[in-house]
């Protein structure tokens, strides 16, 4: 089912036959990467543009499987002006990225016979999971951090039949969990990006860009458990392998002041991160202090120039109201793209450079994250209309 893949080891070079139970390097316990056996022949943006706009779009690029598929992919770019887009991860069909992913690594688990997946999430990837495993009519099992995920996504993982275990600790916690539990023995297959084939979906959202807009000078996005910066890396170096692109974009981490393990080692010149066992922020999608991927995410930083920036829980509120009245809904860890632009430009970012901010997840999934004003109350018809008046004019 893979056999046009071999997967490396990232930290000790070796490699093995592809197969979805391998998760982790066998002899190190390093993180894997799928690599192509041959280059894959006969890719061209005008066979990807004889199909729909989405994930699919870019099969020879993927596991040849059949999808269980929703639609994922394909969201807007929404223009901000002459040189800043915002890429909509919202519109996935659980409103968030990451259904590019799951779409990829749940249909190899279909096709390997898994009847059982499992994740730790600070929310997002469980509303995902617990979708895309009732699509494929599997059962699954999330570990949450307790009182730490945001209710929309909660309420996903409660419809789509997931059983919820909440374990007290940070996400750090519930992924070791998933760690011990996961595996051929318990049969329980693991779906957090330390899956390399959850990646292997992500790095779509480089390919629309390129597709829609060229190749931009920055494409800055929120950093948690780092894996989804390590997918868009490798979209980017793969279209260029492939010579689909002729030069690749500068990436812009972003972390949450009180979550920033990336972001401090960065500054420090540390080439590894600086964890911490006690994250906070008010963006609890990126409420990480461990991120598992991150010898990846430094890998993309470095080669692609890159930097990683630390905004305020503050800048992220300010940034997500800002958006809002742009008329773009998204959750606060997705607005620490915003904010982090807004400190990056005029220093790394330069005005006349191209910038494509990720938006992560829809407003949605947190609505307690902001306060709600007073509403102009009125007792009758005739009340609201009156004051309606008054203040339109
Ligand atoms: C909206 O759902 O880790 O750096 O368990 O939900 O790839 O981890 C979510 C992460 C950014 C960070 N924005 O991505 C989970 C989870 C949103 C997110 C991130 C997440 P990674």
């Amino acid at each position: 089912m893979l056999g046009e893949y071999e997967l490396r080891c990232v930290n000790c070079g070796r490699t093995y036959e592809a197969d979805p139970w391998t998760i982790v390097c066998p002899h190190c316990g390093g993180l894997l990467e799928p690599v192509f056996r041959r280059k894959p022949l006969g890719v061209s943006w005008a066979l990807f543009r004889t199909r729909k706009f989405g994930v699919w779009r870019y099969r020879e690029l993927l596991p040849k499987v059949r999808p269980v598929s929703m639609g994922e992919g394909g969201t807007p770019l929404i223009k901000v002006d002459e040189r800043l887009w915002i890429k909509f991860e919202g519109s996935n069909p659980t409103g968030s990225f990451k259904d590019r992913g799951m779409t990829v690594a749940v249909s190899l688990a279909r096709e390997a016979g898994v009847r059982s997946v499992i994740c730790a999430s600070t929310g997002n990837t469980s509303a995902s999971v617990a979708a895309y495993a009732s699509r494929a009519g599997m059962r699954s099992f999330v570990v949450l951090p307790r009182g730490k995920v945001a209710r929309g996504k909660l309420a996903q993982a409660v419809l789509h039949g997931a059983v919820i275990i909440e374990v007290d600790g940070p996400f750090d916690a519930a992924l070791d969990v998933v760690m011990r539990v996961s595996g051929r023995e318990s049969g329980l297959y693991p779906l957090n990006s330390i899956n390399p084939w959850r990646l292997e979906g992500q790095k779509t959202l480089a390919f629309e860009v390129v597709d829609e807009i060229g190749v931009p000078d920055w494409i800055v996005l929120p950093v948690g458990n780092a894996g989804n910066i390590s997918a868009i890396w490798k979209g980017f170096r793969e279209m260029k392998e492939l010579g689909l692109i002729d030069r690749t974009p500068r990436l812009a981490g972003v972390q949450a002041e009180g979550a920033s393990p990336i972001a401090r080692a960065f500054k420090e010149g540390l080439n590894q991160p600086i964890f911490t066992d006690e994250p906070e922020t008010v963006a609890t999608a990126i409420r990480i202090g461990r991120p598992v991927n991150w010898p990846k995410a430094f890998r993309a930083l470095r080669e692609s120039g890159g930097t990683v920036e630390m905004v305020t829980d503050e800048e992220i509120l300010e940034a997500q109201r800002a958006l809002g009245r742009m008329g773009v809904g998204v959750e606060p860890a997705s607005a620490a793209s915003y904010a982090g632009y807004l400190k990056l430009l005029g220093r790394e970012i330069s005005d006349d450079d191209r910038v494509v901010l990720v938006a992560t997840g829809h407003a949605l999934k947190d609505p307690d994250a902001f306060p709600f004003p007073e509403p102009v109350r009125a007792s009758s018809v005739d009340e609201a209309v009156e004051k309606i008046r008054r203040l339109a004019v």
